[in-house]
């Protein structure tokens, strides 16, 4: 099956007529981004092909246990030693839309062959060849299907790159996104020898101890509002510095807050060091928060949305929560 936006067999030509191939995972990279373009790359170097990734960002510390993590190179850096020629294929992993790929922009439009891979319905379709699936739960189960075409076994590592890709974009499969595709390729993957106990626990269990100590930090100012439908928590800058973190360390903080019982909306605010705000938001369905972001010039998704606001905390704070009750009482 083939149309304008799932254009598998194109892709598997561009491939096949390609000898060299460039990776473009995007900037502030997930574990599907990452995973996909590893477990792709792998099998790209199967099939004879030199494969090189290049991103305008640096993978997360928490993915630093990936097969082949130490490929993705910085596009600053790797770009002028890549000779483009005729027959090098460009490739985006898990952009859904080219301001994803950051200044390496420019860079994958050079190409003469391009070719992306995707799961976002947003995505507009802007490389030649196009293979997206909105309905499919992650990037990596498209890798999948890749593999199959290519009559290639996934082996253990690739098995570990696509786990990472799967897992993650589900949120260890509990998401809505969760599809009866998922399990079928979580069960190949088990085939294929993946030791999922160990890397559950790197992926979903395993927390850093500065995040540990900015917990202890943002947790006793959790304040309930609603009737205890509405909860949140804050932090000031001088707070992250002393539990010896950085930005990286406050995300999931916001889950402590939505996953209280009770709670339909959520709010996570921290102070940045330039004085502004930060804040994470979440909602149950079928109360939403993307209102409540874009009013801050923010955005996001119904269930989970951001926005940066003007300090200080404790009145990006009061206004938060009067937009929070706001969404709240208008129903939605
Ligand atoms: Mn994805």
């Amino acid at each position: 099956m083939s149309n304008e936006r799932y254009q598998i067999d194109e892709l598997l030509s561009a491939i096949q007529n390609a000898d060299s191939i460039v990776l473009f995972p995007h900037i502030s990279p997930d574990g599907d981004t990452i995973g996909s373009t590893l477990a792709l790359k792998m099998m790209l170097t199967r099939l004879k092909k030199r494969v090189t990734v290049v991103l305008d960002d640096t993978p997360p510390e928490n993915l630093s246990f990936l097969p082949d993590i130490y490929c993705v190179r910085r596009y600053s850096e790797a770009s002028h030693s890549i000779t483009i020629t005729d027959e090098t294929l460009a490739i985006a992993v898990d952009a859904g839309g080219d301001e994803r790929l950051g200044d390496a922009l420019g860079y994958f439009q050079r190409f003469k062959h391009t070719a992306q891979i995707d799961h976002h319905p947003t995505n507009p379709g802007y490389a030649q060849v196009n293979v997206i699936d909105d309905e499919a739960s992650a990037t990596a189960i498209l890798i999948n299907r890749l593999f199959e075409a290519f009559g290639l076994p996934i082996q253990r590592e690739e098995a570990i790159c696509l786990y990472t890709g799967l897992s993650t974009d589900t949120g260890n499969f509990v998401y809505k996104n969760t599809t009866a595709e998922a399990f079928h390729l979580m069960a190949k993957l088990m085939e294929a020898g993946l030791p999922v106990s160990t890397y559950a626990r790197i992926l979903f269990r395993c927390k850093e101890k500065e995040h540990i100590a900015l917990l202890g930090k943002a947790l006793p100012t959790m304040r309930y509002l609603c009737g205890g439908e509405i909860a949140g928590m804050h932090i000031s800058y001088a707070q992250i510095l002393e539990a010896g973190a950085t930005s990286e360390h406050t995300e999931g903080v916001v889950d402590y807050a939505i996953d209280a019982a009770g709670v339909k909306m959520a709010y996570f605010a921290r102070e940045t060091e330039d004085g502004q705000v930060k804040c994470s938001l979440r909602a149950l369905t079928p109360y939403r928060v993307d209102g409540v972001a874009a009013k801050m010039g923010g955005g996001g998704h119904q269930l989970a949305a951001g926005c940066t606001m003007q300090g200080p905390l404790e009145a990006a704070v009061s206004k938060i929560e009067a937009y929070l009750q706001e969404a709240y009482l208008g129903g939605v």
